[in-house]
């Protein structure tokens, strides 16, 4: 049976369908804000008035590690529970990707008549606005659907994978047993943000040395105050230690909504947020008005050259546009 096309400008149909739980016009929705097409805004501020009420649960950790089982587990104890379920999963260019992009796939076939879950890769790509602000809003518009569940997916290395989880309320960070390199590596961005740590491939040796250094190194952490961030042990491709996960995830929701720490925590989200969409903003306008690579090029040839002092150049350049703004405006 084929939806009825959609024309791409009727987006207050088109959000009405998301809204009623259509998982065409959801996916329409999702790749118009992914493509950045030029009904996104709306699409998003259409969106924006359902959001708020669904918990975001953040899944980072090293390449591998099994955040895609986990999430898949995850996942399915919630729609057991008739708890309806997004997922937003950013696939990193990592050697390891394309066989997690093989994996989701089969994923979503088996999720694939059921209407009380959808679920949305992404691939790291070179867009202007970055990955962690395009998933930002794609999560938006599948939490609009009225999903209760909303989890983000996101390999932990990089600034860009710090933001994205940033947008959760809760967040997991995935460890394997024997990398004990690695936890040096996650360590700088990535640990500190923990509010769960996992333990996942609890069928391999070494969780309890891995599980001694979470430990020690959390001796030293004092950022979540009262929290104390929890060590669940897990084989996600058995589902072994999923319920105590979806138990710890529960408690620290408890925890999150007392003394107003949710309400601080998804403001310092929204202040990066929008700080992040007024540079956009300017740059863009300014991308417009002719800003162009190009030109961008040209700047950089005068400024070696010393025809161009940047300190001069920069300030005038956003003058112009501020002004243009206000002409070009009213
Ligand atoms: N032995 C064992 N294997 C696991 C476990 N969990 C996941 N795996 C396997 O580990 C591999 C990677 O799992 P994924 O879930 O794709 O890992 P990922 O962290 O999402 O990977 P990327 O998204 O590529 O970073 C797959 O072959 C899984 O079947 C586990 O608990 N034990
Ligand atoms: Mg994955």
């Amino acid at each position: 049976v084929q939806t009825p096309a959609i024309s791409p400008m009727n987006v207050p149909e088109l959000i009405g369908r998301v809204r009623q739980g259509d998982v065409r016009a959801l996916a329409r929705a999702v790749s118009l804000v992914e493509d950045d097409a030029p009904q996104a805004r709306q699409i998003l501020s259409a969106c924006f008035p359902y959001t708020g009420s669904a918990i975001r649960i953040g899944i980072t950790g090293a390449p591998g590690a099994g955040k895609s089982t986990l999430v898949d587990a995850l996942a399915r104890r919630y729609r057991a529970q008739q708890l309806t379920v997004g997922v937003v999963a950013v696939d990193p260019t990592s050697p390891f990707s394309g066989g997690a992009m093989l994996g989701d796939r089969i994923r979503m076939r088996d999720h694939h008549d059921d209407p009380g879950f959808y679920m949305r890769s992404m691939a790291t790509r070179g867009s202007l606005g970055g990955l962690a602000r395009t998933s930002a809003d794609v999560a938006v518009v599948i939490e609009a659907s009225a999903k209760q569940r909303l989890l983000l997916e996101t390999v932990g290395v990089g600034q860009d994978e710090i933001d994205i989880v940033r947008l959760a309320d809760v967040t997991i960070v995935v460890l394997v047993p024997g990398m004990g390199d690695d936890i040096q590596t996650l360590k700088a961005g990535i640990m500190e943000i923990a509010d769960i740590f996992v333990i996942n491939k609890n069928d391999r040796d070494g969780a309890d040395r891995l599980e001694n250094e979470i430990r020690s190194m959390q001796a030293l952490a004092t950022e979540h105050g009262t929290w104390i961030p929890p060590v669940v042990r897990t084989i996600a491709t058995t589902g072994a230690g999923i319920e105590e996960l979806e138990q710890e995830v529960d408690k620290f929701w408890s925890w999150l909504a007392l003394e107003g720490r949710l309400t601080a925590r998804r403001e310092a989200h929204w202040r990066a947020r929008v700080l992040d969409m007024v540079r956009q903003e300017l740059l863009s306008t300014m991308r417009d008005r002719g800003l162009d690579d190009r030109q961008l090029a040209e700047i950089g040839r005068q400024v070696v050259l010393k025809q161009q002092d940047p300190y001069r150049l920069v300030p005038r350049l956003v003058e112009q546009l501020l002004q243009g703004e206000r002409h070009g405006k009213d």
